[in-house]
């Protein structure tokens, strides 16, 4: 059975995941008010791997004996100044969800939980995508500086992105 502890660490988790959810529907939206289709479906697919990351850890919880229980979520920022501004924030966003990772791997290791540790290294290995994807996305923005067709260009990239559900026993 997972300790008191380690269940309100993977509550507060599933908060962050469908706060990111939300965050990147908000983003979603944003983008596609901007005529950037291929940004917003690279954002809309992001929200849905948050959804299927909240979902995953629910069900982590439920087969440990543990209890989720659900906190409100925040409100996500709604105006953004530009697409720089928007893939700016997800890299700040996902750093934060990496410290909120990390800290339930240490909390595992220090409880000496074997199950719960490498059930967040999936996470530890997934922060490190996530946050290599908003990199490399900001790298392109800035070599664009602003130039319409290159940012085109790279929302029509975007656009090719396709939801795969990791969990598929977990599919929202
Ligand atoms: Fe769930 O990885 Fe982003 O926040």
């Amino acid at each position: 059975m997972i300790s008191e502890k380690l269940t309100k660490a993977l509550n507060d988790q599933i908060n962050a995941e469908y706060y990111s959810a939300y965050m990147y529907l908000s983003m979603s939206a944003y983008a596609e008010g901007a005529a950037l289709k291929g940004s917003a479906n690279w954002l809309y697919v992001q929200a849905q791997e948050e959804m299927t990351h909240g979902l995953h850890m629910y069900q982590y919880l439920m087969d440990r004996g543990g209890r989720p229980t659900f906190a409100p979520i925040t409100q996500p920022p709604h105006s953004f100044t530009s697409i720089d501004d928007v893939f700016n924030q997800v890299l700040a966003h996902e750093q934060k969800v990496t410290g909120g990772i990390n800290a339930i791997a240490t909390l595992a290791m220090q409880e000496n939980d074997h199950a719960a540790y490498q059930f967040i290294m999936w996470y530890v290995n997934e922060q490190v995508e996530e946050e290599a994807n908003a990199t490399d996305i900001i790298g392109k923005l800035n070599m664009i500086n602003g130039d319409k067709r290159a940012l085109l260009a790279l929302d029509n990239e975007l656009a090719t992105r396709v939801f795969v559900n990791p969990f598929p026993a977990n599919a929202p």
